[in-house]
């Protein structure tokens, strides 16, 4: 009897375990900051595009077709939608994904795939409305793109101006990015109705910049500067500033202006160096910029995840933003091959693990998005950590709310940070009570940040 109970009790235990999916799997250590690392869901296959939806859910695609909308508190995933005209060979398939900024209003989901024409693979960018269910009344905004079973890019993403930003690969004609009828390449600027922008700096041309390879890496840092990372042939990977106008060399650049043919090029056609090229290469992905206080070792970084390289690089970057002052290496061959990263409003870093993809030694359970975060509270829950030291009342606001704060942090800087990391505003705490103006922002999440005399404290507030 004693042995059944005993047994019965393994089984209820081992029960207990396996629903404790959410406890942490490993403990590391950024620098000196300890993080806990996480599965939220496994058995994936390539995901490809991984980002923080304003309904505080991850969204990401899969690269055979389908997209998912991921419940990261509990692991529960939806199958939103499996796209039939999606062409998945090589590196081609369902790539980017973005969602419209004003998403609630405009509920608008932009895609880039690979599809069948004849006997060619093509690329196109399709949006379409989310009902609250699934993803209906398709529209091809720029059909017909130059595609191939390798160098399709395509990162896209909406930039503060709200247009919509979109790289596109050379699709394995070395004659394309220079060639300015060509789309392939680029990175191309498109209002979000699909057509061209009239400040687009070659008129009548979605164009925006030229001389790309394979750019599958982009983000918009907090002050508004737009980064790409970009494979290179097998020397030079990049780390690029992009900017309106500018050439990226591709293919007469490989890397830095530094041989002979590549400087007079690079003299004659406007061309703009990487900030960083790495040579061998690592497979440069997905991209995007961490602002927030819980790991300071990754403040002001770009973090890019790595393929062939199977880790996460820290790019820290000057205050300007135009250098990358100090680079970092993380969780080097920890889970294989990183395709993409998303970051939560409270600082949660989460990576989509690229195993299936055809170059990749899948283990049980690939591909997975793993969540890593700060050990104990995080961000959103500083407020706990450090009760009573900010207050925001009423919270959800209202025009009349005020915030309230510990006399040593007056004379502190203090900034609003919405859910994507973006500073809206900052100013200075004069006094202990203050009006909280929020007459300008949308509805939506967003934390309100004191840094400067003291420990940094931030409190969340809601804008409905
Ligand atoms: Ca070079």
């Amino acid at each position: 009897m004693k042995t059944l109970q005993t047994f019965v009790s393994y089984i209820i235990l081992s029960f207990l375990v396996i629903g404790c999916s959410k406890k942490s799997e490993s403990q590391l250590y950024i620098g000196s900051t300890a993080i806990d690392t996480n599965t939220i869901v496994s058995n994936l296959d390539t995901p490809w595009e991984i980002l923080w939806g304003p309904d505080n859910y991850i969204w990401f695609t899969e690269r055979a077709g389908r997209i998912n909308r991921l419940n990261p508190e509990t692991g529960e995933n939806q199958l939103i939608v499996a796209i039939p005209e999606v062409y998945e060979f090589g590196e081609a398939g369902l790539l980017g994904m973005a969602l419209h900024p004003d998403f609630d209003t405009e509920p608008y989901i932009y895609l880039v795939y690979n599809f069948l024409s004849g006997e060619f693979i093509k690329e196109r960018l399709v949006r379409y409305i989310w009902n609250g269910s699934t993803l209906e009344q398709p529209v091809i905004l720029i059909n017909n793109i130059p595609g191939n079973s390798y160098h399709d890019g395509s990162r896209i993403l909406f930039g503060p101006d709200g247009k919509l930003y979109m790289s596109t690969g050379d699709a394995g004609n070395l004659n394309s990015p220079q060639n300015m009828n060509s789309l392939a390449g680029k990175i191309l600027r498109i209002n979000p109705d699909g057509s061209i922008p009239e400040d687009n700096p070659n008129p009548g041309s979605y164009i925006w910049a030229l001389g790309l390879r394979n750019s599958q890496g982009l983000v918009f840092s907090p002050e508004g500067r737009l980064y790409g990372s970009e494979h290179g042939p097998s020397n030079d990977d990049e780390l690029n500033l992009l900017e309106s106008g500018r050439n990226y060399g591709w293919p007469d650049v490989a890397g830095f202006c530094n041989l002979p043919a590549e400087i007079t090029f690079c003299d004659l056609n406007n061309v703009r160096e990487p900030l960083t090229a790495w040579t061998p290469t690592l497979a440069v992905a997905g991209i995007d910029f961490y602002n927030h206080m819980d790991i300071p070792e990754w403040q002001n970084s770009i973090l890019m995840t790595t393929l062939k390289a199977g880790k996460l690089v820290s790019l820290r970057l000057s205050s300007d933003g135009l250098s990358v002052t100090e680079q970092a290496d993380w969780f080097t061959g920890e889970w294989g091959r990183l395709r993409d990263i998303c970051i939560s409003p409270d600082g949660r870093v989460f990576l989509a693990v690229s195993n299936r993809d055809g170059r990749g030694t899948p283990v049980a359970g690939d591909d997975r998005i793993i969540e890593i975060k700060v050990a104990g509270p995080t961000g959103l829950s500083v407020q706990h950590k450090k009760s009573g030291i900010i207050k925001i009342i009423p919270n959800p606001v209202s025009p009349e709310t005020k915030v309230v704060i510990n006399e040593e942090y007056v004379g502190s800087g203090f900034t609003i940070i919405s859910h994507t990391g973006q500073i809206i505003s900052a100013g200075k705490i004069s006094q202990t009570q203050f009006m909280l103006d929020t007459g300008n922002l949308k509805p939506g999440y967003y934390i309100f940040q004191v840094s400067g005399q003291v420990e940094p404290v931030s409190e969340p507030f809601i804008v409905l």
